[in-house]
């Protein structure tokens, strides 16, 4: 009998976004992104242009050190990295006619060095980083014509490096947009001042565009993979009341149509329901739903925590979590930044998802963000990460019992899997990583690497396919 539920060829690894990472904000003929203008993370206020206690700037500068960040990552044997393509390194203020060639180059060397440690790549389209330009002239994704320079963007990418990469994204976390405009969607109105109208005009575009971008990468880039990526976030009833079971249904309809759109080519009666009711008439040309019938090749997704949801306006109260929050649940523990750990909730999800779309899924991102202490172990630096492995460990049991259920699941990919700047916090110090990096909340740190007590511990989870994991 088999000790481990992954099947051969699982794909195991990690995965990072080039905002978080990279640095060199202005280096190579990069353009400014809504990241470099947002110094205190997804709520706080943006500034008029870059300033210092803005970490993002210089990340953790994978942008010199990725040979030796990737080489790491092949020491822990992984089959695939995750990254994302800074839009405004290649396209600088997204709606120019030519690409940038140094930014592509770039990450042409970046490719390589996963060719040469045989390490399949998992791009990100557009991961939190529209080009500063498209959201202070045409206000983001509101305007219609982010499709068409998004179309050109994602050519130019399948055009490029097409042979080479299979699995793509178009768009991170998709579902954020209505939360978090700014920074999903480059939407440059204050969030208050939106009304919902433009904001459903937006996901609406970006669908076309996810859309369109899988019709291109079938012309273009007949061997590549397209995946849709959402932040998933199970919920369950705060009490067994029907009116409690009704609003867990509601919730999740708001985070589900965004797959529904993406797997099935048009959008399911449950949403055109809420448009009628919130009095919205949504653009949509022929053309429109001719590009949404593009299909996606699998779902990946994004697992952090569940919530809860309750009829009660007494109890409706938001918890901290992943961008878009919920009631919290009294039965789970919560990190230190308040997001509720439920690892059979990660098995739930992947059920739902698998049962809903009957398409393969690809868990990219999942992990703990949480105050490391660099200690001196027999006069190596590390750091004793306990926590992170029982996080990760407890996650990846979950996995594997889904993949018992039934789900074909085509990998995994630890978020974060070398410290990053927060997306949502912009801390260093919410560190998720296998690999500590020497960087402070105050900017200080001398960037140096140290492995922590969680790399040699995902070594072998990956050595062995899953089953050194403790059920
Ligand atoms: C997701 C984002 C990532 C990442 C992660 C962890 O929402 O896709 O970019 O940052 O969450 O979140 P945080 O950095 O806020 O802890």
């Amino acid at each position: 009998m088999s000790t481990t539920s992954f099947p051969d060829g699982f794909l195991w690894g990690g995965a990072t976004a080039a905002n978080q990472i990279e640095g060199g904000y202005d280096q190579g003929g990069k353009g400014l992104s809504v990241q470099d203008v947002m110094p205190r993370g997804i709520f706080g206020p943006r500034t008029a242009a870059p300033t210092p206690d803005n970490l993002k700037l210089e990340a953790i500068d994978f942008y010199h050190r990725y040979a030796d960040d990737i080489a790491l990552f092949a020491e822990m044997g992984f089959g695939v990295y995750r990254f994302s393509i800074a839009w405004s390194r290649i396209f600088p203020n997204g709606d120019d006619t030519e690409p940038n060639e140094e930014g592509l180059a770039f990450y042409d060397r970046v490719l390589d060095e996963l060719e040469k440690h045989g390490i399949e790549p998992l791009v990100t389209i557009s991961h939190y980083e529209t080009p500063l330009h498209l959201a202070e002239t045409y206000d983001g994704w509101t305007d219609r014509r982010l499709i068409g320079f998004y179309e050109r963007y994602a050519r130019t990418l399948f055009e490029r490096y097409g042979a080479r990469v299979k699995y793509w994204l178009t768009f991170n976390e998709i579902n954020s947009l209505l939360h978090a405009p700014f920074m999903s969607g480059g939407i440059n109105t204050p969030k208050d001042e939106l009304g919902e109208q433009a904001l459903y005009q937006a996901m609406h575009h970006e669908l076309v565009a996810s859309a369109r971008a899988t019709r291109i990468a079938r012309e273009v880039a007949p061997n590549a993979q397209i995946g849709c990526m959402v932040l998933s976030m199970p919920v369950y009833p705060l009490s067994p009341s029907p009116a409690d079971a009704l609003e867990v249904l509601q919730f999740d309809h708001s985070n589900l149509v965004y797959g529904d759109v993406h797997t099935r080519g048009e959008y399911p009666g449950y949403f055109l329901r809420t448009l009628r009711e919130k009095g919205i008439e949504l653009e949509i040309t022929d053309e429109d739903r001719e590009d949404l019938t593009n299909t996606v090749d699998f779902v990946s997704f994004s697992y952090y925590m569940s919530v809860a949801a309750t009829a009660d306006p007494a109890k409706k109260v938001t918890g901290e979590g992943n961008i878009m929050g919920g009631v919290p649940n009294p039965t789970l523990e919560a990190s230190e930044w308040g997001w509720q750990i439920d690892p059979i909730g990660l098995r739930l999800v992947i059920n739902q998802f698998w049962d809903r779309w009957q398409k393969p899924l690809f868990v990219v991102e999942n992990g703990l963000g949480a105050k490391d202490q660099l200690v001196e172990v027999d006069g190596v630096k590390t750091v004793l990460d306990d926590y992170r492995i029982a996080y990760l460990n407890d996650h990846l049991v979950q996995v594997g019992e889904a993949i018992e259920d039934g789900a074909t699941v085509l990998g995994y990919t630890s978020w974060g899997c070398i410290d990053v700047v927060s997306a949502s916090s912009a801390q260093l110090s919410k560190r998720y990583g296998f690999i500590y990096v020497d960087r402070n909340d105050d900017g200080t740190g001398s960037l140096e690497r140290y492995k922590k007590k969680s790399f040699d511990w995902y070594a072998e989870v990956i050595r062995t396919n899953g089953a050194s994991l403790t059920r």
